[in-house]
């Protein structure tokens, strides 16, 4: 059974939030500024898992406000927010059962998806989940050998011993359910970088959302064409109207994850045109925020959101 495309069709906005102990780091390790993009970089700075999960008592998570979040998307005219339960680091931002590498690390108590699903629903904002089901370089089992490096799990690279399937059915699958079982109706699961898997192994990723939430959508990137609808990359803006459903994800800058040295900032014009050129060719365009570990979303994000809301005043349909 297909889940039903209509609302997202019609949304063709959407807010991408990249959050996790990544932004703890935000783009420095040892004093030194790392490199590329944010939250990658444990895998950047080849930081072991002992020193990285660490940085879980940095994230204070003081500042989060959900409902500010979500105002801040529905002022700008997003239907809908994509929000990272699990990025490739491993780390959950949600209290799991399945996993202790989660949110009850930090000083934070309470558990943060289910507060901004709330605030999702109480002002009618689509609940996006991202989950990073193939890379979580917080498992042995799931290392993708070239993606690894000597120290991170603790030993030297060749005596790490992958099993993926382990590490699917043991934490992937299981944390899947939980995020389509405890938190109430689920609208969108955005799944990412397959990388080697299976057809057989994507499809259960599918499976899994079908069987738990049928009317939940399933992004492109779980691999093997199965998802709902499909992407483009930065640089693919098709000249035409496409009849596909496509989706593109941008950054403001160029980081997902929080980089306190990032600046170079995107116009607000831009970010603007980007949206407009996609709308009129039928592609659903998502911006990414990355907030800082103390929940706060970097200021010129929030100009970025505010600018694109005043010109939804007098532009858009309501
Ligand atoms: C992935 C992640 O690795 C990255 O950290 C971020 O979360 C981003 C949204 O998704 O990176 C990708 C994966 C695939 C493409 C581009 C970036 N792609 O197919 O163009």
């Amino acid at each position: 059974a297909n889940p039903d495309m209509e609302w997202w069709r019609e949304a063709r906005f959407g807010m991408f939030v990249h959050w996790g102990l990544y932004s703890v780091a935000a783009g420095e390790w040892k004093g030194k500024q790392i490199d590329g993009i944010g939250e990658w970089i444990q895998n950047f700075a080849k930081i072991p898992n002992s020193e990285y999960e660490k940085l879980a008592s940095g994230f204070t998570m003081a500042n989060y406000r959900p409902e500010e979040w979500v105002k801040l998307a529905k002022n700008a005219g997003a239907r809908y927010i994509i929000f990272t339960t699990k990025h490739h680091e491993g780390f959950c931002l949600y209290l799991s059962s399945v996993s202790d590498f989660d949110v009850e690390r930090t000083p934070y108590k309470g558990d943060p998806l289910k507060e901004l699903v709330e605030a999702c629903r109480k002002h009618g904002i689509k609940v996006g989940l991202y989950y990073s089901h193939r890379q979580d370089w917080h498992e042995e089992e799931a290392a993708v050998m070239e993606k690894e490096y000597d120290g991170h799990y603790g030993k030297p690279k060749s005596e790490v011993r992958p099993d993926a399937d382990k590490y699917i059915n043991e934490k992937a699958l299981p944390q899947i359910k939980e995020l389509l079982t405890r938190y109430g109706k689920i609208d969108l699961l955005w799944y990412d970088t397959p990388m080697d898997l299976t057809e057989e192994q994507s499809r259960a990723f599918v499976n899994a959302v079908r069987e738990l939430q049928p009317e939940c959508i399933v992004n492109g990137r779980v691999g093997y064409d199965l998802g709902d609808y499909g992407m483009l990359g930065d640089n693919e803006m098709p000249c035409a109207k496409v009849s596909q459903d496509l989706e593109m994800v941008a950054t403001m800058n160029r980081t997902w994850g929080y980089k306190k040295n990032d600046h170079d900032w995107k116009k607000p014009k831009d970010i603007l045109c980007s949206l407009i050129e996609c709308a009129s060719r039928g592609v659903n365009y998502v911006v990414n925020v990355g907030p800082k570990a103390d929940g706060t979303i970097p200021q010129p994000s929030v100009d970025i959101m505010n600018f694109i809301g005043e010109w939804m005043k007098t532009n858009a349909e309501s």
